[in-house]
C-alpha cells in the first residue's frame, strides 16, 4: 500500500491569538483568555494563555486565582465562544479545501489527508507552507503543522515545534523521532500510566517500542498491544469525520458555593442553555448528558444518562439535567456545575424547534 500523507494542524494558543488579533494593542503583552480574576479571589479556570502569558507560567486549565498571583500585570479577558466558533469555521473551511479526507476533532485543531493530492513529502511540505501562509494572510493567525504517514505521529509533530512550527516527519524517520520522546506524549499515556511505565524502567517511547508486550499485561491488560505498537510508530485510523467529535457542553465555578435548592435549579437551567448554545453552533446532535457536581470540599461526581436517540432541543438537555440533579445527594455547598453532551451526529439541518 503507498505511504499515507497525514497533516496534523493546531492553531497557536488559539483564543487568546484571536483576542490579540482583533485589539493591536494586546500584541505581544501577557493575555489570558478565561474566567473573570476579580483581583485574585475568582474561582474559575484560564482558558488559555498567550505564550507571552506562559512565560510566567500560566496555562490552560490553571485556576484564574493562582494565574492572577503568578502574573498579575497579565490582560485577562473573557472568553467570546461565538467569535471563535466562527474563526474556526472559516479557517475549517479554507483546510477542507486541500483535502482527500478531513476530520476536525476540536474548535482549532484537524487532521487533513493529502494521499494522492501531492506526490511526495517534499510537495506536502511546500502545501502546508501554502496553507500557514493563507491562513496567516486571511486570519492574521498562526498555527502548527505536523506532516506524518500516519495520525498519531502528525499530532505529536505538530506539537513538536510550536508555535508557528512545521515539522515533517518521511515514513523512513518515524522511529527515530518518537524515540527520544517521553511516553507521555503518546495519547492516552497520561500521569498515572506514566508512573507505572517509570516503574518499570520505561520513560522513552523508545524503550517501550523494544518493550515485551507480556512485560506490560499485568498493569495495562489488553491495552499493552496498542501501547507497544503506538510507540513503534504504528497507528491505522483512518482520517475521516465520524465518532470522533468528542464533546461538548460547559462548566460553571460559582463565585460563592451554592446552597440553595433554587439556586442550584437556576444554574442548571443557565449551564444547560450554555451547552445547548455550543450544540447548535457545532451544528450537532447528543445522545449522552454527563452532569457533574464538585462540592466545597473539591469531591467531584458524576453522572450520565444516554437517550433512544439523538436530540438537539434546550427542552431535552434541562430535561435531563435535572433528572440527574435530583439523583444527587446535595449535603454540602457546590462549587462547580457542569453540563457535557457526547455521543455526538452532525446534523443536517438547524430547525426552529432545536432552539426552543
Ligand atoms: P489548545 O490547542 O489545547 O491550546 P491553544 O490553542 O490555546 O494553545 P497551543 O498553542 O498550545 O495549541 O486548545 C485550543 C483552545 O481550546 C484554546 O485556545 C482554548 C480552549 N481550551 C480551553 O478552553 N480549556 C482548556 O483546558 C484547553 C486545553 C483549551
Ligand atoms: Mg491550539
Amino acid at each position: 500500500m503507498a505511504q499515507r500523507i497525514i497533516f496534523h494542524l493546531d492553531m497557536d494558543s488559539f483564543f487568546s491569538a484571536i483576542e490579540q488579533r482583533e485589539e493591536p494593542e494586546l500584541e505581544g503583552r501577557p493575555v489570558v483568555v478565561g474566567a473573570d480574576p476579580r483581583g485574585g479571589k475568582g474561582r474559575g479556570v484560564v482558558s488559555t494563555a498567550s505564550y507571552e502569558a506562559r512565560e510566567y507560567g500560566v496555562h490552560s486549565a490553571q485556576p484564574i486565582s493562582k494565574a492572577y498571583r503568578l502574573c498579575p500585570q497579565c490582560v485577562f479577558l473573557p472568553v467570546r465562544h461565538r467569535l471563535y466558533t466562527k474563526v474556526s469555521d472559516r479557517i475549517m473551511h479554507l483546510l477542507r479545501k486541500h483535502a482527500v479526507n478531513f476530520q476536525q476533532v476540536s474548535i482549532d485543531e484537524a487532521y487533513i489527508e493529502v494521499t494522492g493530492r501531492v506526490e511526495s513529502y517534499s510537495q506536502a511540505e511546500g502545501l502546508a507552507r501554502r496553507i500557514k501562509n493563507e491562513i496567516h494572510g486571511k486570519e492574521k493567525l498562526t498555527c502548527s503543522i505536523g506532516i506524518a504517514p500516519n495520525k498519531m505521529v502528525a499530532k505529536i509533530a505538530s506539537d513538536h515545534q510550536k508555535p508557528d512550527g512545521l515539522t515533517v516527519i518521511r515514513p523512513g524517520e518515524v522511529e527515530g523521532f518518537l524515540a527520544p520522546l517521553r511516553v507521555g506524549k503518546i495519547p492516552g499515556i497520561g500521569p498515572k500510566s506514566q508512573e507505572a511505565l517509570k516503574a518499570m524502567g520505561i520513560e522513552t517511547i523508545g524503550r517501550l517500542a523494544e518493550t515485551d508486550v507480556q512485560r506490560l499485561m499485568p498493569h495495562f491488560g489488553r491495552e499493552s498491544h496498542r501501547l507497544v505498537s503506538a510507540a513503534r510508530g504504528v497507528d491505522e485510523r483512518e482520517v475521516g469525520e465520524g465518532r470522533e467529535v468528542k464533546s461538548v457542553g460547559r462548566q460553571k465555578t460559582f463565585q460563592e458555593d451554592i446552597t440553595e435548592e433554587e439556586n442550584l435549579q437556576g444554574a442548571v437551567e443557565k449551564v444547560a442553555e450554555q451547552a445547548h448554545r455550543d450544540l447548535i453552533e457545532g451544528r450537532l446532535l447528543f445522545k449522552t448528558l454527563t452532569l457533574i457536581i464538585r462540592f466545597s470540599d473539591f469531591e467531584t461526581l458524576s453522572r450520565a444518562k444516554s437517550l433512544k436517540s439523538f436530540h438537539g432541543d434546550l427542552r431535552s438537555i434541562k430535561g435531563v439535567a435535572r433528572e440527574l440533579l435530583s439523583e444527587f445527594q446535595v449535603h454540602k455547598g457546590i462549587r462547580l456545575l457542569g453540563i457535557r453532551l457526547s455521543n455526538l451526529k452532525k446534523r443536517q439541518q438547524v430547525t426552529l424547534d432545536d432552539y426552543l
